[in-house]
């Protein structure tokens, strides 16, 4: 509402599907009315999530207009956003004409009527101290990020000071429209001393607003004690930001070509400042240098002795608290006291920190993603070559045979020596392979110990069918073909599977649950596993958890609390949550989908496992344990305990947008994490669930998502190898998570993802056979489903989960058809459940466990795929790595582009969807009908009062815990560790919020 009223915007447009739709839109209409702000037009939408008599509702409350799916269908894309211009500018024609006021509630409009050429009235006399810091700069060179930094430290040392910020953006010539993105990257101007406008270029020939000269006179004689004005990104010879500064700030990054180019850049000349930013790149410090001496010739500086003390500085503002930037300010403030002696005093130091400066990955290790690519592509060039030796030594030996030719026997030998080591021992081992799968039982050993698997089964008609089906290889390099490129399940690469034979007793099903209280939850997940031994569970928190918070009335907090989701808070709740099921049984296994604020849920949960076990003890023994035994129990624990946290920090930025620290900092965490599972030996817990599954539900065709998934998955190896884990030690907790939608090349994702993770740990990361087994868990896509005609969702469902089972994925989750409306109520959780069943239980040819091995069209897809994943490495690794292309929005702009291109084609109807765009029903459905779960008032207010009794009983344990945290982290210390510490007496938002002030929170590229 902030943002809307300083941009002094004519409509706000919002999507909203996890819930408290009722409650957030209303209260949006509240405040902007209390703003006196109803002019601006409210629009939203939300899928089915949004039912139409809410529809109706929220419309006679004041929102403009709620779009549903299937007015989505009739408008498209853009007939929806016509839909809401027109209706913007009716409102603008009704109102009155802006004119120029001083009033700081009107600031924003003031603004509008400069822009519109309004007069200006006679200004006041401006403040003496008032300042204009000019920040410009080349495109992407990072100022917003750094504007915000700086702000960031002034609001922090000044407690009464004023800042206003105004960033220019280009006015496209064609359409008149402007991107006005800046404000997003800006984390620090949610705050009353800071007033932030976006302005269109509008026609102007320089990089600056034509009106911003106005604006700036105004600003200055308004109570703005800072103003910041940030240009759009400028050439070389441009410098127009000095018109209207009083310091100005020069920001580049080390990419500016030749150093004979720094010679053309007129701002080297006149800015008073100069950042390198980005500082982390390669060739930075030489760039520093380079700027150094030019600023040295075009200063006519040749007589300084240090360079380093010309105002040119390095920074960083992925780094929270960096140290550069803190120069940089220091040099500002001290510059700002000099010119302006009036200006406010600083009240508190803004401390440097003692942060280390660590880089994610080292410099030589950027181009990680191209050695990946190519350790595959060699290892299959150096397989076919081996091939047509084994074919040439093969015709050779059979043709000896055949003539009994000594001198041809000899040839035939010498070729087959010709082969290399591992080519021979492959050939050699095949026939007492294959034979062993003639049998009835098969062996094979897992982690020592050696299993005989049944490896028959009788059909119906009494036939005896293998369960792993050998293909019968003559040839050798038929043979080496074979075991080179695909393989029996659980043998190298591991293609069709990465353990000889499935589970028994364990099916993959794997249901994702959670609504309401944590005992809500508890009595879901009882209901859901009733009948399985194996009791896996798999939780889904709501978005208040989601994103850090605790319940709170607060209304854009209230709504959600236990919507689509568990809420938690707190250990107590996490004990509640998992009440009745033996986390250390080797049956149970928990996961759970939590992300930013994954390190803090995690420690609740190790937590829950280790009170559970002393619970035991004391039960048992009728006395408490003493410390030794209390250890002691707790490592078991944390050895024993089995499941997955998501915590998948790179996917979030890319797709999910539950990122709520700094990318580094949360990446930091990540890697506590799995150090702590090193030194603690915990095995059996998957540390990160790498996860393609939302790369894919944002709108990502098949292959992206396998691309970015898997160029996730080696990032976090590369900067855990350079933290000095070894990759034996961490590869094993690495699993993945993707999403099975209705493409063909769903049919070999795990395929693609288990060969392409073999070849590379062994041949570039050296890592053992454990370490090349890539498990993952699938998910049917949710984004196939529709709230049209929805009982059809069962049988995309259906295609979907089998598709997934051919393909031996380690577990699976398989949607409601209610879902693209609603949490799945039982009964459709029953009918999901039983879709899985089906399929395993009933369904023939799903037992057979490699089917559709061996198939040409399944070889050819494979292959196909992971050429293409292969080139989407190359051609991240041309942007830096995963991160550097995080950083210029790659992979959201593609995934963004996909969705857009399956969201035409529904449309326009060129790709069917049965009962959506064809084959219609007759008449409208009813959608009321549809029982929905939502969570009620008083259980909001229960979990509220709930948290607010935990804060009461720890008050006097929790402020001590969040300090010792804060001290952790600002020395490097292993979070994770102490958050195991902190959760016993702090809920969850108040380590998030402790956690910001140390790590910085997190800012989105745009
Ligand atoms: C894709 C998706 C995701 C993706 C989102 C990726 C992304 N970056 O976009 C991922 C996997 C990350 C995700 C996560 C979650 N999701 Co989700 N998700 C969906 C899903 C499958 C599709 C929604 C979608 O984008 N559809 C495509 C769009 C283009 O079409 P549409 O929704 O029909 O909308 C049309 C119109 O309504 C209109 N429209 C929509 N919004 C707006 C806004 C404006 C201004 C205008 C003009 C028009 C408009 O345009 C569209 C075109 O016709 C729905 C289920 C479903 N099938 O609908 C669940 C769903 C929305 N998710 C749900 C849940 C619970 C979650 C999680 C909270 C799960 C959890 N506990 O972890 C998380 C929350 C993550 C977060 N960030 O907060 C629930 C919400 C349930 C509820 N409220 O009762 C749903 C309904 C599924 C379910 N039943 O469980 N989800």
């Amino acid at each position: 509402m902030r943002a809307a009223i300083q941009e002094d915007v004519d409509g706000i447009a919002i999507s909203s599907y996890q819930g408290g739709h009722n409650e957030y839109f209303k209260f949006l209409i509240d405040l902007l009315k209390k703003n006196k702000a109803s002019h601006i037009q409210v629009f939203g939408g939300g899928g089915g999530v949004i039912l139409p008599r809410e529809k109706q509702e929220l419309e006679n409350y004041g929102v403009n207009h709620i779009f549903l799916p299937d007015e989505g269908m009739k408008l498209g894309l853009e007939g929806m956003i016509r839909m809401m211009r027109e209706a913007c500018e009716e409102a603008r024609r009704k109102r009155k004409a802006a004119s120029v006021s001083f009033e700081a509630s009107d600031w924003g409009r003031s603004l509008t009527a400069i822009e519109m050429g309004a007069a200006i009235p006679k200004l006041p006399r401006s403040k003496k101290h008032a300042l204009v810091l000019g920040v410009t700069g080349t495109g992407g060179a990072g100022k917003s990020s750094l504007v915000d930094e700086l702000v960031l430290r002034f609001l922090h040392e000044y407690k009464d000071i004023r800042i206003a910020i105004y960033s220019i953006d280009p006015t496209k010539r064609k359409t008149g429209g402007a991107l006005l993105g800046d404000r997003i990257r800006m984390n620090s101007i949610d705050d009353d001393r800071v007033f932030m406008r976006s302005l269109g270029s509008r026609g102007s020939d320089t990089e600056i607003a034509r009106s911003i000269h106005q604006i700036v006179d105004l600003s200055r004689a308004a109570d703005f004690d800072l103003i910041i004005v940030e240009t759009l990104g400028i050439g070389q010879g441009s410098s127009a930001i000095t018109e209207v500064s009083d310091l100005s700030l020069y920001v580049m990054t080390s990419d500016y070509g030749a150093s004979s180019q720094l010679e053309k850049i007129d701002m080297i000349d006149f800015a008073d400042f100069i950042a390198i930013n980005k500082y982390e790149r390669r060739g930075s410090e030489d760039a520093r240098r380079e700027v150094q001496k030019q600023y040295r010739r075009s200063h006519k500086q040749f007589d300084a002795k240090d360079s380093e003390k010309f105002p040119i500085f390095g920074t960083r503002c992925n780094i929270f608290n960096d140290s550069g930037v803190t120069e940089l300010y220091r040099a500002i403030q001290d510059e700002i006291s000099q010119k302006r002696p009036k200006f406010p005093k600083p009240s508190q130091k803004f401390s440097a920190g003692t942060q280390e400066e660590n880089l994610i990955l080292p410099p030589d290790r950027v181009f990680y993603l191209t050695e990946v690519a190519k350790s595959v592509r060699e290892y299959k060039r150096k397989l076919s070559e081996e091939e047509n030796k084994a074919k040439d030594a093969y015709i050779l030996r059979k043709a000896a045979e055949l003539t009994d030719e000594a001198s041809l026997k000899k040839v035939a030998e010498s070729k087959y020596l010709e082969l290399s080591d591992s080519s021979r021992a492959v050939i050699e081992k095949w026939k007492g392979l294959f034979e062993d799968y003639q049998k009835e039982k098969v062996s094979y050993r897992v982690r020592g110990k050696e299993i005989k698997a049944p490896q028959l089964f009788e059909s119906l008609s009494g036939l005896p069918l293998k369960r792993v089906v050998a293909p019968k290889l003559e040839s050798w390099d038929d043979v080496l073909h074979f075991c080179g490129l695909e393989n029996l399940p659980g043998h190298f690469p591991f293609t069709s599977g990465i353990y000889p034979f499935k589970r028994d007793k364990e099916d993959p099903r794997r249901q994702f649950a959670g609504e309401g209280a944590p005992s809500r939850t508890n009595e879901r997940f009882h209901y859901l596993t009733r009948n399985d031994q194996a009791k896996r569970l798999s939780t889904a928190f709501d978005s208040v958890t989601l994103y850090g918070e605790d319940p709170d009335s607060r209304p854009d907090i209230y709504g959600k609390v236990g919507e689509s989701g568990v809420s938690i808070a707190t250990l107590e709740d996490m004990e509640i949550l998992y009440r009745g099921f033996d986390l250390c049984d080797p049956k149970t296994s928990v996961s759970m989908t939590i992300n930013g604020p994954a390190p803090i849920i995690l420690a609740m949960f190790l937590n829950t496992a280790i009170r559970q076990q002393l619970r035991v003890f004391k039960e048992k023994e009728g006395r408490e344990p003493n410390e030794k035994e209390r250890q002691e129990m707790k490592d078991q624990t944390l050895q024993r305990v089995r499941g997955t946290v998501q915590a998948d920090i790179l996917k979030e930025d890319q797709a999910q947008n539950t990122c709520i620290f700094s990318t580094e900092f949360a990446l930091k965490m990540m890697g506590d994490i799995q150090e702590y599972f090193i030194e603690k030996n915990i095995r059996n817990y998957y540390s990160v669930s790498i996860s393609g599954y939302h790369i894919a539900e944002a709108g990502a065709n098949p292959i992206t998502q396998l691309a970015f998934t898997l160029a996730n998955g080696f990032t976090f190896v590369e900067y855990y190898l350079a933290r000095g884990m070894k990759i034996d030690d961490f590869a094993p907790n690495l699993s993945f998570f993707f999403s099975n939608g209705l493409d063909p090349e769903y049919s070999v994702i795990g395929r693609v993802a288990r060969r392409i993770w073999a070849i590379v740990m062994r041949d570039l990361y050296l890592g053992n056979e454990r370490s090349q087994k890539l498990k993952y868990h699938i998910q049917t896509s949710g984004r196939s489903l529709h709230s049209a005609e929805m009982e059809f969702n069962d049988i995309r469902t259906t295609l979907q989960a089998l598709t997934a089972i051919y393909d031996n994925c380690n577990s699976l989750h398989t949607n409601a058809y209610d879902e693209a409306i609603t949490t799945p109520t039982e009964q459709s959780v029953r009918r999901a459940m039983a879709i899985q069943m089906i399929i395993e239980k009933e369904f023939g040819t799903a037992k057979i466990q490699n089917f559709l091995q061996g198939s040409y069209a399944m070889e050819e897809l494979t292959n196909l795929v992971e050429e293409a994943v292969l080139s989407e490495f190359e051609r991240i690794s041309n942007r830096g790595g995963v991160l550097g292309a995080m950083e210029m929005q790659y992979q959201r702009s593609k995934i963004q582009e996909e969705s857009l291109y399956y969201e035409r084609l529904k449309h326009s109807g060129e790709l069917p969807i049965v009962g959506v765009n064809m084959y219609l029903p007759d008449g409208e459905e009813d959608v009321k009908s549809i029982p929905l779960t939502r969570t009620n008032q008083k259980e909001r207010d229960a979990r509220i009062e709930d948290a607010k009794d935990f804060w009461k009983l720890h008050q006097k344990d929790s402020a001590k815990a969040l300090e010792r945290l804060r001290d952790v982290a600002l020395n490097n210390g292993n979070i994770f560790a102490e958050l195991m510490e902190s959760v016993k007496t702090c809920s969850l938002g108040q380590i998030t919020h402790a956690l910001y002030e140390v790590g910085g929170r997190y800012r989105r590229n745009m």
